[in-house]
């Protein structure tokens, strides 16, 4: 079997990926399954250019055909923080918890017309003869006024869909990967490789 390598140390990213993409005819392996142990500086100012760098680097270092995720949340009440910066905002090693609740009290009192947000992700393909192709997909919610949920990870306590009445931490693994930026992004990915 061919085998695809997918530029991420994000252990959750990379269940939801092995779910998405686990019809396809490759092997899919993660960045330290192929044994690549590169820092990669993720300095790029858009979704497009970081997941670019990171799939750009490890086809590099490999070789081989490798796919990269760059993601992040957009609140419109914020001027679309913490966008490209979701990973490092308020520093990589505090927890979610604390994060999302930050958050919920930047927008304590923000009507519920006003707390639009969305999920972006890009995913960058980089092919061993140097071609690169991008897709890019969202999905939009509402920032919730309390966490809820455990499933997912990250920010989706605080995501919440007006239409399920419920946050994306609610919905089982396959729910939300159908509907999400992720799973929207990578279907169009699939349709190229
Ligand atoms: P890699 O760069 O190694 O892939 P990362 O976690 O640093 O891992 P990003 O730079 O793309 O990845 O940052 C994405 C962040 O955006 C991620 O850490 C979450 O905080 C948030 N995020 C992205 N997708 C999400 C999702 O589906 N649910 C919740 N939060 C998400």
């Amino acid at each position: 079997m061919k085998k695809l390598i997918f530029a991420t140390g994000n252990k959750d990213k990379m269940r939801e990926i092995r779910q998405i993409l686990g019809d396809m005819d490759y092997e899919i392996v993660s960045m330290k399954e192929a044994g690549v142990d590169i820092d990669i500086v993720e300095d790029g100012t858009t979704f497009e250019e970081n997941a670019i760098i990171k799939a750009r680097a490890v086809m590099e270092a490999t070789g081989c055909l490798v796919l990269a995720d760059d993601s992040g949340l957009e609140i419109d009440y914020l001027g679309k923080e913490p966008g490209v910066q979701s990973a490092r905002y308020m520093g990589e090693n505090t927890s979610y918890r604390i994060k999302n609740q930050i958050l919920l009290d930047r927008l304590h009192g923000v009507p519920a017309a006003v707390r639009g947000t969305r999920f972006v992700c890009v995913i960058a393909a980089a092919f061993p003869d140097g071609r690169i192709e991008t897709r890019r997909a969202t999905i939009e919610g509402r920032i919730a006024d309390k966490p809820a949920g455990e499933n997912g990870f990250g920010y989706d306590p605080i995501f919440y869909l007006p239409d399920r009445q419920k946050t994306t931490a609610e919905l089982t693994e396959e729910e939300k990967n159908e509907i999400s930026h992720r799973g929207k992004a990578l279907r169009m990915i699939k349709e190229i490789l």
